[in-house]
Order: structure tokens, then C-alpha cells, then sequence
């Protein structure tokens, strides 16, 4: 069967790339499969491996019609490899090899950088999974465990998504990295997962819906830079996968505000006005806003760390070589070579935070981030909305790019979250008003309690506005005790 947008479920591997018909990948995967099924059995959601999940399965590529929803219990998911469609006539359109045809094949003088990229890519799709693995047992709601569900599922699919590129294009050492990707562990000592912020702990539902906000949104910028590499397949999946990592950041977006909502609700019906008065508004069984905003604190500091350094010659060899672009590449009005264009990149010059030119090819990572707080912010902004409905007198905050870092320009220097320099002593005084402290996480562990009746949520957790598939508020997303 040729490429089309029709999955082909008729293989063991569903796929829209006629993987009948090139035997040498199809037998690659379907000897990957197994390990696969193993790695989700053993790493996947502990507890609901015979549950019916109500998820959305993939059956076309078409934006308009490409899932359909039913009961799946999550090791029998179709995951396969899906690409966006062929673009006719589609170029290289950045850096030196700007103008050609864009390659369906590996570049031999590119083949270790792609290779590179692929991998780390695939490796954070495992990594959630893993990090996720033990939230289910907690759920607030059987519609927030479903959505727990099918974040996991999909990941797990970008990461076949990955495998089929390192499969078919990569011969034996794809092979190889394709085995590796299921054999290194979230948080592991010895063969831990290969970027920083997926290695923590995902340990609370506020933790899951800041991850899929602010980190699933770095995963956002990754892939829209990635769906512009000159190598088509590259971008052909990536284009794909962002079709699903819409839902994730939904997921992440409207589990903060719904939090906050159920905060601000409590605050209300109880007279309490000040979001300050941590103990009383605790009391009522939800989470203060300023422990949601140190929440945020960490995570958005962690994602950042996902940019690389701000100044960096990676980023400038992979942009050059046609390999991965800016976001939006093909919208911005300049030349896409970048060889005499300079860039403003926040640095570190005597002490003070101050705004730098550097040549636009090395600061390519600074300018993705840049891009990445900008659509944060929007997001921000619309938690804040929802907060000002209620008369609460609370705004949520974005960090300075400064705070709490661990890779690039600032990863040496202690910053408080308005971006002041500050010294040991100071840090160390204010750590806990900045970042979550212990005992903020263990209150937040208290009410990490399984509401699992259907149509009911936990008190720290307002109902959603709409239901999935426009099912009621009411249906049984889950079904648990199957099996
Ligand atoms: N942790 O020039 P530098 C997602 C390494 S999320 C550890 O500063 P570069 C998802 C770097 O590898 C998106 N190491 O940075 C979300 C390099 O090592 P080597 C995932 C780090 O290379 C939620 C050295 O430091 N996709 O999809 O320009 C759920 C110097 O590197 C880190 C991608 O990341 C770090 N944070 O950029 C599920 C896209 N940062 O080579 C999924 C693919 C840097 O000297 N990856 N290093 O040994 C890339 O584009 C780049 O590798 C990075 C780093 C942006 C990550």
C-alpha cells in the first residue's frame, strides 16, 4: 500500500507509510514490538493495565476527521506511524542547503546530528510516561484519569513515531538506539533518561498539569522546529505529532485554571479574601495560589533548561545544515541564512542580567525560547482571566529566565523569580517562598486522594466545562475493575 492519509490497520502496526511493502522495516518494528509492550507493561500506568479507557485512537491524518473515540484497554492501543502527508515540490528552507529539494533521505554529512536529535526527542516521549506512572491511582476524577491516559498512550506513539524514523533511515546503530530508548529509566542512576526535566519526579496531579503546560510546551516549540527540517520524513511526523500535543497542553492549561478555579470558589464561600492566608485557605481543602505559583516557579525553570544554552554552536550546525529551524521558519521575513543577522540574548556581564547581540546563528535557542515564554505568557494570562472572574486579588507570574537554572548563561549564578542576582544566604532564606518546599508537597500529597466516582471531582479540582467527545460530565471514562 503507498502513502496515503488512510491509517492501514490491517497490519499489526498500523501506518499510512505502506509498511507492507518495505518488509526489511516492518520486521525491524515488529521485533521492537515486543520489548515495547514489555517497557509499557512494566513502566506504563501502574494499576490499569486491564481497565477500558475511553481514548482516541488515530484512523487518518485528515486535521478534520483523524480519531475516533472507544473503550481500549491502554496494551491493546493501536499505536503506529503516521506522517503528515507529501508536500509536492517542498524545499530546504533555511541555512546553507536553503532553495534545494528537501531530502527524502539522510544526508551522509548530516546522518550523527540527525541521528542525535531523533534520539533525544524520542527519548522524553518514554520519559513522561515513566515520570507519569503512578498518578492514575490518585486521579481527582475518571475524566482526569482518562486524560492521564491518553496523554501517556500518545506519548508512547511519538515515541514509535521516532523509532520508525531511526528504523528505516538509520540502519544497524538505529536499531540499536531504538533498543537503548527502552532500556534507559526516568530518574535513574545509572541509565537515566538523556534531559534534566525528565528526570524529576512527577509526583501530584498540580505537578502533572504544570509538566504538561509548561513542558509539553517546550515539546510544542521542539517539534515546530523539527517539522522544519530539510529532512521530510523528520518533518513529516513531527507535523503529525503536534496534531496530538494540542491535547496535552489543553490537558496542562485547563488543570491549572480548574485548580485555581476550586481555590478561588473555596476562598470565596468562606469569606476569605487574602490568597495570602496560606493556613486558612488550606484548610478548606484546596491549594493557595502562591503554592500554584511556586509550582509554576519550578517547572517553568526546568523547561527552560530544555532550550539548551542561550548562545550555542550546536543550535548554529543544526540550523545551517538545513536540519532544524526556528519556530514558524517559514513566516519570518529575513533571509533564513542568518550569516550577517545578530540576535538579543540575555547574559550574564559583570555581574548583571543584561541583553547581549549575538550572531542569530548561535542564538537560535535564545530566540526559540523567547518564542516559548511568549506563548507561556498567553497561557498565563489566561489562568489569570479566570482568577479576576471570581474578585480574588491574585495574578500568576512567569519567573525571570534567570531563576533556578541548570543549563546555559544563568546556571551559575542564584537568581530570585523578578531576576535580582542574589547571594547564597539570601537563596537559601528564600528557597521556600520561591520553589515548593517539603512541606508544601506534602500538603499538596494530602489531598491526592482517587476520586473515582463517576461525575464527581475532588475538592482541590473544579469539573471541566465540557466533557470528552462531548460526553456528559457524568460518563465513565474509565472503566477500572475489568479483567
Ligand atoms: N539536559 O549547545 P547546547 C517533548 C546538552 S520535549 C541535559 O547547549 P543544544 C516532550 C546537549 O545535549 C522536547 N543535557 O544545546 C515534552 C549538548 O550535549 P553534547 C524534546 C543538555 O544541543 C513532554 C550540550 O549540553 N525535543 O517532546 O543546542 C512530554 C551542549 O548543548 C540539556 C528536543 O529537545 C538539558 N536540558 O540543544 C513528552 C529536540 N540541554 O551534544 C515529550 C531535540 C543541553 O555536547 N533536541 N544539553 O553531548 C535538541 O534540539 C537539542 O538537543 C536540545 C539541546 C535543544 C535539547
Amino acid at each position: 500500500m503507498p502513502e496515503t492519509t488512510h491509517v492501514d490497520y490491517s497490519t499489526k502496526i498500523p501506518n499510512n507509510v505502506g509498511l507492507m511493502d518495505d518488509q526489511r522495516v516492518l520486521k525491524a518494528l515488529e521485533q521492537w514490538h515486543p520489548g515495547y509492550i514489555d517497557w509499557w507493561k512494566t513502566m506504563g500506568p501502574d494499576g490499569f493495565q486491564t481497565s477500558d479507557v475511553y481514548l482516541r485512537t488515530a484512523v487518518s491524518i485528515d486535521p478534520k476527521g483523524w480519531a475516533k473515540f472507544d473503550y481500549v484497554k491502554m496494551p491493546e492501543y493501536r499505536w503506529g506511524i503516521l506522517l503528515a502527508p507529501r508536500m509536492e515540490g517542498r524545499q530546504v528552507n533555511f541555512g546553507a542547503h536553503k532553495g534545494e529539494a528537501a531530502w527524502q533521505d539522510v544526508p551522509g554529512e548530516y546522518r550523527a546530528m540527525l541521528r542525535r536529535l531523533i534520539v533525544v526527542q524520542g527519548d522524553t516521549e518514554p520519559a513522561s510516561v515513566e515520570q507519569q506512572r503512578f498518578l492514575g491511582k490518585t486521579a481527582p476524577s475518571l475524566y482526569d484519569m482518562r486524560n492521564l491516559f491518553q496523554v501517556n498512550v500518545e506519548e508512547g506513539r511519538h515515541l514509535w513515531a521516532m523509532v520508525y524514523l531511526l528504523q528505516k533511515y538509520f540502519g544497524k546503530d538505529g536499531r540499536e538506539e531504538a533498543g537503548e530508548l527502552l532500556n534507559r529509566r526516568s530518574g535513574d542512576a545509572d541509565k537515566p533518561r538523556m534531559l534534566g526535566a525528565f528526570n524529576e519526579e512527577t509526583p501530584d496531579w498540580l505537578s502533572f498539569f504544570m509538566f504538561t503546560f509548561f513542558t509539553d510546551r517546550d515539546g510544542k516549540m521542539q517539534l515546530e522546529s523539527l517539522a522544519q527540517s530539510g529532512f521530510d520524513p523528520l518533518s513529516r511526523t513531527c507535523r503529525f505529532m503536534l496534531t496530538e500535543e494540542a491535547h496535552h497542553m489543553f490537558v496542562g492549561e485547563t488543570g491549572v485554571s480548574r485548580t485555581a478555579e476550586a481555590t478561588c470558589a473555596a476562598m470565596k464561600a468562606a469569606g476569605i479574601e487574602d490568597p495570602y492566608d496560606i493556613n486558612a485557605v488550606r484548610k478548606l481543602g484546596v491549594i493557595d495560589l502562591p503554592t500554584m505559583q511556586k509550582k509554576a516557579n519550578l517547572h517553568f525553570s526546568l523547561s527552560l533548561d530544555l532550550f539548551g544554552s542561550e548562545v550555542s554552536t550546536n543550535a548554529a550546525n543544526y540550523y545551517n545544515s538545513g536540519v532544524k529551524g526556528r519556530f514558524q521558519e517559514t513566516r519570518i521575513e529575513d533571509d533564513h541564512i542568518l550569516t550577517s543577522d545578530t540576535y538579543p540574548v540575555s547574559k550574564l556581564v559583570g555581574g548583571q542580567i543584561k541583553m547581549v547581540d549575538e550572531p542569530a546563528l548561535t542564538a537560535i535557542n535564545m530566540r526559540l525560547r523567547d518564542d516559548y515564554v511568549a506563548d507561556c505568557n498567553k497561557g498565563v494570562e489566561r489562568w489569570n482571566k479566570t482568577i479576576e472572574k471570581t474578585g480574588i486579588n491574585f495574578r500568576f507570574k512567569l519567573p525571570h529566565v534567570a531563576f533556578h537554572r541548570h543549563i546555559g548563561e544563568f546556571q551559575n549564578v542564584k537568581a530570585s523569580p523578578d531576576g535580582q542576582v542574589v547571594g547564597d544566604g539570601e537563596w537559601m532564606k528564600k528557597k521556600d517562598e520561591w520553589l515548593p518546599s517539603k512541606a508544601d508537597g506534602d500538603f499538596i500529597q494530602s489531598l491526592m486522594q482517587p476520586c473515582w466516582e463517576r461525575g464527581k471531582f475532588s475538592s482541590w479540582i473544579a469539573p471541566p466545562k465540557v466533557g470528552v467527545d462531548n460526553k456528559g460530565g457524568d460518563f465513565e471514562y474509565v472503566k477500572i475493575h475489568q479483567g
